[in-house]
C-alpha cells in the first residue's frame, strides 16, 4: 500500500475564501483531514469556515487551521513539513482583477511567486512522489478573445496584472510537472459564484444590492461595464471538479465551465426579476440608467471608476475534456444560481432590518 492510499490529508491555501470554504467542507465530508492556511488579520476572517471548526483539545478533529501567507516561504515550508499533505489545493490569491491594477506587485508576489514557493517547498522536502498539487488557474488567462469557446488548447492573452501573475503560476505548475515528475495539475476554472462570493465581485455585488434595495436599505446599484460576458457556474460544483482533477490517473490541465455565457446586464435583469422588479434601460454609455418599472425609480447607474484599463469582453468555456476524462459536469443552471444568491442576500438584508439598522 503506498503513502497516498493510506493517508488522505489535504492542505488548502486560501481556505477562508469562497472556494476554500466549499472545498474544505466537501473534503471533510469525504473523510479527509483538512488543513487550511489563514492570514493573520486585525478582525475575524474565518466566517466562511467557522461551522467546520471544532476545538482541537477535544481530540482528533478533521479540520485545522494554521496562520500563513503566500508571500512567506519559510512559513510555507514549515507548514508543509508539519502537515505532509497528500494533496495541496493552491487557492490563495489576490483574486480581484480590478484590484490587481492597483496592487500589481503584491498580486504578482502572492499569485505567481506564491505558487512557485509551494512547488519549491515540495521539492525541498522531497515530497514529489507523495503530494499531488492543484493550481487554481483561471479563464482570465484567455483574456483578449482568440477563440470561442475557450478550451485547453486556446492560446492565452492575459489582460490584467492578475491574469499575468496567474499565467506564470500556470506555466510553473506545468514546468514542475515536466521537470520533476510531480503530480501537478491546473484547473482552468471559469467564473463560479455562490451566496458566499466576495461582496465586490459583480454577481454578489448585484444580488446584495437587489436585496438591499428591496428592503429599503439602499437606493442605487453602481456598476461599470454592463456588456462583459461571463460563463458563470456554482462554486459548489466546481470544488468537486478540483478534487477530481487530483484523482485522475495522471496530472493534466482541465477547463471547468458551464459552456454558456451571459452579460452583466442579463445578470442584473434576472436578479431584479427575482424580487418582482423589471429593469428598463434608458440613455447611453456612462449616462445609462436602469429604471425599476414598478416604482419608476433609478436603481442602476454607471460609475466609470468600475471600468478596467483593459477588459475581458467574452468568456465561454468548453468543458468537454473534463467531462470525458474526469466525468465532471456543472450541475447548477444559471437561473438557479441567481435565485439562490438573491434569496440568501434577502435573508441577510431582512435580518439587518429586523435588527434595527438604519434604513433610507
Ligand atoms: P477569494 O478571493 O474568495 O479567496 C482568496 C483566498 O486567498 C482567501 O482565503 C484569502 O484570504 C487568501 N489569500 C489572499 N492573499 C493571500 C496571501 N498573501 N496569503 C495567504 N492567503 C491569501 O477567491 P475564490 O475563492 O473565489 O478563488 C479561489 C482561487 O481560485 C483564487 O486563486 C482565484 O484567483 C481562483 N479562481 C477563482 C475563480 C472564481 O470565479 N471564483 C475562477 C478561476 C480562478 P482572506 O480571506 O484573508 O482574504
Ligand atoms: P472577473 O469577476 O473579473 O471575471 O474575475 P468580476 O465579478 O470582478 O467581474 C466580472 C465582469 O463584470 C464587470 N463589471 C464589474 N465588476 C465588478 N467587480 N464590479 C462592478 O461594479 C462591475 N461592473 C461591471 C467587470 O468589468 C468584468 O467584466 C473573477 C475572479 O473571481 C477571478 O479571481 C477569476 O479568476 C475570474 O473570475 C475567472
Amino acid at each position: 500500500m503506498n503513502e497516498r492510499s493510506k493517508r488522505r490529508v489535504a492542505l488548502i491555501t486560501g481556505v477562508t475564501g469562497q472556494d476554500g470554504a466549499y472545498l474544505a467542507e466537501y473534503l471533510v465530508g469525504l473523510g479527509y483531514i483538512v488543513h487550511g492556511i489563514k492570514r493573520r488579520s486585525s478582525s475575524f476572517n474565518t466566517a466562511r469556515v467557522d461551522h467546520l471548526y471544532q476545538d482541537p483539545h477535544a481530540g482528533d478533529v478533521p479540520f485545522l487551521m494554521h496562520y500563513g501567507d503566500m508571500t512567506d516561504s519559510t512559513n510555507l515550508i514549515r507548514l508543509m513539513q508539519q502537515i505532509r499533505p497528500t494533496e495541496i489545493y493552491n487557492l490563495a490569491a489576490q483574486s480581484h482583477v480590478a484590484v490587481s491594477f492597483e496592487s500589481p506587485e503584491y498580486t504578482a508576489n502572492a499569485d505567481a511567486i506564491g505558487t512557485l514557493r509551494l512547488l519549491e517547498a515540495i521539492r525541498i522536502l522531497g515530497m514529489e512522489k507523495e503530494t499531488r498539487f492543484y493550481q487554481a488557474s483561471t479563464s482570465e488567462l484567455y483574456g483578449l478573445v482568440q477563440e470561442v469557446p475557450q478550451k485547453e488548447t486556446t492560446p492565452f492573452y492575459p489582460r490584467s496584472p492578475y491574469a499575468v501573475a496567474k499565467l506564470y503560476a500556470y506555466w510553473i505548475t506545468v514546468n514542475y510537472r515536466e521537470a520533476y515528475g510531480m503530480f501537478a495539475s491546473n484547473g482552468i476554472l471559469f467564473n463560479h459564484e455562490s451566496p458566499i462570493r466576495g461582496e465586490t465581485f459583480v454577481t454578489r455585488k448585484i444580488t446584495r444590492a437587489v436585496a438591499r434595495i428591496e428592503t429599503g436599505l439602499e437606493e442605487t446599484l453602481y456598476l461599470g461595464n454592463l456588456e462583459a460576458k461571463r460563463d458563470w457556474g456554482h462554486a459548489r460544483d466546481y470544488v468537486e471538479g478540483m478534487h477530481m482533477v487530483l484523482q485522475a490517473d495522471r496530472p493534466d490541465d482541465f477547463v471547468l465551465a458551464t459552456g454558456e455565457t451571459r452579460s452583466v446586464r442579463e445578470f442584473v435583469e434576472l436578479a431584479f426579476a427575482e424580487v418582482g422588479r423589471k429593469v428598463e434601460w434608458r440613455g447611453k454609455g456612462v449616462e445609462e440608467t436602469g429604471i425599476d418599472k414598478k416604482s419608476g425609480r433609478i436603481v442602476v447607474r454607471i460609475d466609470p471608476t468600475y471600468f478596467r484599463p483593459t477588459e475581458v469582453d467574452l468568456l465561454i468555456g468548453d468543458p468537454s475534456k473534463a467531462r470525458e476524462k474526469l466525468g465532471w459536469k456543472s450541475r447548477t443552471p444559471f437561473a438557479q444560481l441567481v435565485k439562490e444568491m438573491v434569496a440568501s442576500d434577502l435573508f441577510e438584508a431582512r435580518r439587518e432590518v429586523a435588527n434595527g439598522k438604519q434604513s433610507i
